[in-house]
């Protein structure tokens, strides 16, 4: 199988995250790519490349423009400010009140953030535009019919990024770049294996009819991102009935874990897509430290394997996944079952 990585990835290396007050180790670090590139080399059968530089990555497809020049002006801008202290600019200020709106660099951070886990950092908008160049060329290879399987490696992840605001260590949409190279050639189903529901693609998809998102995570009652993934958000006008949410409660392990998957690829066969998309976060196993869920890292082949029966064009994009002794072989296990 064909493994396109994120060349820049690396320049995206927070060392800390501000969870609900306290500033604690980063989760999301460049240690998570070298884990699953390391299990993929050792597996064998793997074709690790980097993508072609591309001009044309069709950011503004899914993301605003105002919103794609903020990342990359206030990255720009962390480089030159910040020499010596920390590089990380959290937001501060959300917009609420009568007039929500700011050119204020620091308030803007807010503006276009909408929690403390996501930071700027000076290679933030270099790395993030790396995932989505890898997944736009990876769409490529799908489009074109050379390749019928791909998988993106890539970090920071992009399935909790809207169309105009970064979140939960995600600044572009690698996914939903895909997705809209592939939509005029067909409709696209995107199945959503992460832990956390996949909130960013359900905001940008949520009134096409062309793309199906279908999420499978922990209830958001009691997980990360909280305000959205509960089963009532089926879409809006032409999107209605092509949203899908399947939350699960925390600690849920295979047996419920089944049932939500299988009913996942009932909503994708009836939808019958040209394109399958998966992004695939494995912080549902049971050793990650956020997620929550009680999958064993075996039974990712099997879900690898339920989605082989689909027989579509499949693009896998990684997510999420924190574990770093245990990523590489949930992600193995799932590419070894969809592709065998
Ligand atoms: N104490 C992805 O998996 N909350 N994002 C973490 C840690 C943020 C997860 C709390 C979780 C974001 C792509
Ligand atoms: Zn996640």
């Amino acid at each position: 199988m064909r493994v396109i990585l994120n060349p820049w990835q690396a320049d995206h290396a927070p060392t800390m995250e501000l969870d609900g007050g306290d500033i604690i180790p980063a989760y999301e670090t460049p240690s998570r790519f070298t884990a699953i590139r390391k299990a993929l080399e050792a597996a064998g059968g793997f074709t690790l490349e980097e993508p072609p530089p591309s001009p044309d990555v069709p950011l503004t497809a899914v993301h605003h423009a105002d919103y794609v020049a903020f990342l990359r002006q206030a990255c720009s801008q962390a480089q030159h400010n910040r020499r010596g202290s920390s590089p990380h600019l959290w937001p501060s200020v959300f917009p609420f009140g009568p007039n929500p709106q700011t050119h204020n660099a620091k308030a803007l951070r807010g503006r276009y953030c909408y929690d403390t886990y996501t930071p700027l950092l000076p290679g933030t908008f270099a790395a993030a535009l790396g995932g989505a160049t890898a997944a736009s060329y990876a769409a490529k290879l799908l489009a074109s019919g050379r390749e019928t399987c791909v998988y993106v490696l890539t970090r920071p992840p992009g399935h909790h990024a809207e169309a105009d605001r970064c979140g939960g260590y995600c600044y572009f949409n690698n996914v939903a770049v895909a997705a809209a190279m592939l939509a005029p050639l067909g409709p696209v189903a995107i199945v959503d294996l992460d832990v956390h529901h996949g909130n960013g693609t359900q905001h940008i998809f949520y009134d096409r009819a062309d793309v199906l998102t279908v999420s499978v995570h922990g209830d958001p009652h009691d997980l990360y991102p909280f305000f959205s993934g509960y089963p009532d958000e089926t879409g809006t006008g032409a999107g209605i009935g092509t949203n899908l949410n399947l939350p699960l409660p925390l600690g849920s392990g295979v047996p419920k874990y089944r049932v939500a998957l299988t009913q996942a690829i009932e909503a994708v066969v009836r939808f019958q897509p040209t394109f399958l998309i998966v992004a695939l976060g494995v912080d549902a196993h049971e050793a990650d430290p956020i997620g929550g869920m009680t999958l064993p890292t075996p039974f990712f082949e099997e879900i690898g394997t339920q989605f082989r029966q689909l027989q579509q064009p499949t693009l896998i994009v990684q997510e999420g996944g924190y574990n770093l002794d245990v990523v590489g072989d949930c992600v193995v296990n799932f590419l070894k079952g969809i592709a065998s």
